[in-house]
């Protein structure tokens, strides 16, 4: 997968070198190329930003920016070989739709993403007009609070995005076993989990997981799924249907 960011802060994506998603780029399963987005300004200052129009308060990035820059890393990556087609485009806002494992799924099924996280009050919406009648263009969010900026919001995506990629996880079954993922997990916070020794501190490790039967073992990780839900998560915990339930118990 190729992966365009284009930032005020490229050095904040320095995580991305780190662990599985080091890897993922060593073995050229991503390809991530971070862009300073005010090379494409023309002032001495390198400029970005501007006052809102309306006024209130902060700064808005200004289109002209954003849109040579936009053009020029499309064009580039284009001019490579194996880049193909176009790329969806994603801006993190608060203000977007909800990014979810779905979302993720979505985007790991794409060749080529690029993301334009914005500083200060966010870019000038006719950015977004512009290049949502040439590319897929999304707004998204990654929950109901406020960054300081969109870098964040794109490393929790590239990550949940990189370890749904072919060869990314050593084990396939962590994804399908996760909280959230489709089918069976869908709306189903996972149960606890538990490695040696059997005792620590006086705690046991539940005597179910180490009886080896696999019909109870699925049982009670079903449950204890559900446990968890209705606790952490009620309101996904409504949405459950008795059919997830049972194709829980088939699982194991
Ligand atoms: Cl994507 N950006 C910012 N700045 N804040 C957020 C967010 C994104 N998602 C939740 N809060």
């Amino acid at each position: 997968m190729r992966v365009d960011i284009i930032s005020i802060f490229p050095e904040y994506f320095a995580p991305l070198d780190v662990s599985l998603m080091g890897k993922a780029r060593e073995r050229g399963i991503l390809d991530i190329r971070l862009h300073q987005l005010r090379d494409w300004t023309h002032d001495v200052h390198k400029t970005v930003d501007d006052t809102p129009y309306g006024g209130g308060p902060g700064m808005v990035m200004k289109p002209e920016i954003w849109g040579e820059a936009i053009d020029a890393v499309v064009a580039a990556a284009l001019a490579e070989r194996g880049v193909p087609g176009e790329p969806r485009m994603i801006v993190p806002t608060p203000s977007g739709r909800p990014f979810t494992q779905e979302v993720a799924l979505e985007y790991a099924e794409e060749p080529w993403l690029l993301f334009a996280p914005a500083r200060y009050e966010g870019i000038d919406s006719r950015v977004m007009a512009e290049y949502g009648s040439r590319l897929r263009v999304d707004e998204v969010g990654i929950g109901d609070y406020v960054l300081a900026g969109g870098e964040a919001a794109v490393l929790v995506m590239i990550e949940a995005v990189a370890r749904l990629l072919p060869g990314v996880l050593g084990n396939a079954r962590s994804v399908t076993d996760d909280s959230f993922a489709p089918g069976v997990m869908a709306n189903l916070l996972e149960g606890p989990v538990y490695t040696k020794p059997p005792v620590w501190r006086g705690h046991e490790v539940p005597e179910v997981l180490l009886s080896g039967h696999h019909g109870k073992i699925a049982r009670w990780r079903r449950d204890e799924a559900l446990r968890r839900t209705l606790e952490k998560r009620p309101e996904l915990a409504s949405r459950l249907d008795p059919a997830t339930l049972d194709a829980y118990d088939r699982k194991v």
